[in-house]
């Protein structure tokens, strides 16, 4: 199984399928490219139909959509348990995913992953109700499945999807000095100090690729 990633400092897309299959121990070979460099475009359209990364490749099948490459691993290793146990809270965490996935352009605009640099930002209306909303989102979740349970401190528990949907929103809140209530900080202490997202962020500050 190969899994094709853009740069680790700018591609939020890759960092999600990536984080997931590390944190659950899932072998996979690692393709890593270049999204700025000549002719990438055009290299990216020999494995993606809409020339954008990550995409999985697994024999002959090409997954090229972040959600679906999730559900795919999450069916192919289920005792990873990447969505939760409980069918409830594996359709809140879909739901939270499917957010992720459609939504926070404000923020997604304003404030691009850029894991190895700290920006002086000034919070728009539109990125404030963006951040409020995720805040929001995170509490919601782990006032349900995380520290009211037993199971840890990430949204659902244990790591899950759903954290690694939200990962690339932690790195931008870091790296845009984006101030939230100490109740998301513990949150997004507990995602930083996975030894995958470690190695992810030690990456991203070696590489020497920059974006135009
Ligand atoms: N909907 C896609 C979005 C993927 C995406 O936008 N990837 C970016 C890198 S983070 C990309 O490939 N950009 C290159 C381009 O748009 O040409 C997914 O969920 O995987």
């Amino acid at each position: 199984m190969q899994l094709v990633i853009g740069n680790k400092n700018y591609s939020s897309w890759s960092l999600r399928p990536w984080l997931g299959l590390k944190v659950a121990g899932i072998e996979f070979e690692e393709r890593l490219h270049n999204l700025y460099a000549e002719h990438a475009r055009e290299e990216r359209l020999q494995w993606s139909p809409t020339g954008k990364v990550p995409v999985l490749l697994d024999d002959d099948l090409t997954i090229w959509e972040t959600i679906a490459i999730a559900e795919y691993i999450a069916e192919r290793f289920p005792l990873a348990q990447l969505w939760p146990q409980d069918p409830i809270a594996r359709a809140l965490a879909r739901t939270v995913c499917a957010e992720m996935h459609a939504g926070f352009a404000a923020l997604r605009t304003a404030c691009p992953m850029d894991v190895r640099s700290r920006h002086a930002f000034e919070l728009t209306p539109e990125v404030a109700a963006d951040v409020a909303r995720i805040v929001a989102l995170w509490a919601d979740c782990r006032e349900r499945y995380g520290i009211a349970s037993s199971e840890g401190e990430f949204l659902f528990g244990h790591f899950t999807w759903a954290d690694a949907f939200f990962a690339p929103v932690v790195t931008r809140f870091v790296s845009y000095g984006i101030e939230v209530p100490t109740e998301a900080q513990l949150y997004m202490q507990t995602v930083l100090a996975l030894p995958a997202m470690q190695e992810w962020i030690a990456a991203a500050e070696l590489e020497a690729w920059t974006a135009p």
